[in-house]
């Protein structure tokens, strides 16, 4: 992800008083909050209510840099609808500080709530950890210390002193991660919660670290969950970043990385927390898909998140429009599926037959391919009536002979008389040993295409292809 982003950020001064908060309901949907843009999500569950921390997007349309001032804190007793409760905290919460209200999170301790935040500082160098405190998770909050917890004359501190996480240990030791541009830092924080302890230290093992950590526990395991942009698996284009993990047996690390909880989003920053409610583990992040939306100007999204009996987690498939994971039925079981081409020992059925390929070059199950021919072919289903679509997902196959992932790819659908592309497509990843998520506008349709341009001197396929019905 290019430096150049932050570099741009703005620098805009605080003109805020004290927010009046404004209860504003939202339906059960993907952004949950669309009255206002909001970035940054940090849950917290305290007794009956999840609540969600987030920084407000002001950025007007077209430009590009964010604009932000202060947090919100949006809640809800059901996971399914959600309260803007207004800001609770802005950049005049910290009188040391001047802009940019970034990425924060709340730790409750000893009945007391502690907002650390990433907030542009007035002194030397640019973005700091300050820490605002709070009697109840709404406040009223206020600075915590009279300056910043982190800054970058803090010994060994980060290359960019961003996006605090913060987690309290069963033994009562607790740890803040952060940092941005590549350099996670960490250190133990003192029972007040608004010291450290010790020296900074650099985590080992966060492979592909980025920004935006999420540390929790679970089973006795801690994970850590952060950005990264590589693309090796991660985004296919290092502007934009996925969610990897991280697993120790020690809070300091160190890590083990285990894998992507959640890949590319619409938004180029990919920022998220995970949190149990109700008996249900949930992902919240942000994307760039409410209307109006941008990089900067960002939108609250809610999942169900999964763990597998060995304590991995399963990968998000993000839903849009629907809710928390009670939407995005695969609709292409019940598709007739078409092609351009496919190798005549190769199988069309392999796409839509619902399999779960374990990697690109899974033979378990068929898989549909077009070799020798090359440059771009489709694949197509066609269903009897109309269905609502808005997200699809591609699972590339790699023979690692003449078949590979493509060099690009692009969803159509059939709007009664041509193909046209779907509208507010995210990016049409080309990355192997991944489910592919791409993320559209609502087309009502009977007919979904996917041209699919093979790198140079070779050929396609794809193990499964599925296409999600809001
Ligand atoms: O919202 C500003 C910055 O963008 C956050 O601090 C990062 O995590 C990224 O989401």
């Amino acid at each position: 992800m290019s430096s150049r982003r932050w570099l741009a950020a703005s620098c805009a001064l605080v003109t805020a008083a004290a927010a009046v908060a404004v209860a504003t309901a939202a339906q059960a949907a993907n952004p949950i909050i669309t009255s206002i843009y909001t970035a940054d999500p940090a849950p917290l569950v305290v007794g009956n209510t999840f609540y969600i921390y987030a920084g407000r997007d002001e950025a007007p349309t077209g430009t590009s840099n964010f604009v932000m001032r202060e947090w919100h804190v949006l809640s809800s007793t059901d996971a399914n609808t959600w309260v803007d409760n207004g800001a609770k905290a802005n950049i005049a919460t910290f009188p040391w500080a001047g802009a940019d209200a970034w990425a924060g999170e709340v730790e409750p301790r000893n009945g007391k709530y502690y907002w650390y935040t990433s907030v542009n500082g007035n002194g030397a160098g640019w973005m700091n950890i300050g820490v605002a405190v709070g009697d109840t998770p709404l406040g009223p909050f206020t600075d915590a210390k009279g300056g910043p917890l982190i800054s970058d004359s803090t010994a060994n501190s980060s290359g960019l002193n961003i996006d605090p996480t913060v987690f309290v240990d069963d033994d009562g030791q607790a740890y803040m991660y952060w940092g941005g541009y590549w350099s996670p830092r960490a250190v133990k924080l003192a029972a007040n919660m608004i010291d450290t302890v010790g020296s900074v230290v650099t985590p080992q093992g966060l492979t592909n670290y980025w920004e935006a950590p999420w540390m929790f526990k679970r089973n006795g395991l801690y994970y850590m969950m952060y950005a990264a942009n590589d693309t090796s698996g991660c985004v296919t284009n290092s502007n934009y970043a996925c969610q990897r993990y991280a697993t120790a047996t020690n809070p300091l690390g160190p890590w083990t990385h285990r894998g992507i909880v959640l890949g590319q989003v619409s938004s180029t920053t990919n920022h998220a927390g995970i949190v149990d409610f109700n008996g249900q583990s949930y992902i919240v992040y942000h994307t760039a898909d409410a209307p109006g939306g941008g990089n900067f100007r960002r939108s609250v999204a809610v999942d169900k998140l999964y763990f597998n009996a060995d304590g991995t987690i399963q990968r998000v498939i993000p839903t849009t429009g629907g809710g928390t994971g009670g939407s995005g039925t695969n609709v292409a079981p019940n598709a007739t599926a078409s092609t351009s081409f496919v190798s005549s020992w190769e199988s069309l059925a392999a796409i839509n037959n619902g399999g779960t390929p374990a990697n690109s070059q899974d033979r378990s199950s068929l898989a549909y391919g077009n070799w020798p021919e090359q440059g771009t072919q489709w694949i197509e289903y066609q269903w009897p009536t109309a269905q609502s679509l808005n997200k699809s997902s591609v699972y590339w196959f790699d023979d690692n002979q003449g078949i590979d992932v493509p060099a690009s790819c692009q969803l159509q659908y059939w709007n009664g008389s041509s193909y046209v592309n779907v509208p507010g497509q995210s990016a049409c990843g080309v990355a192997g040993n991944t489910e592919n998520v791409i993320t559209f506008s609502q087309v009502n349709t009977t007919r979904l295409r996917l041209n699919i341009t093979s790198r140079s001197g070779l050929s396609t396929g794809v193990l499964e292809w599925k296409a999600f019905q809001t």
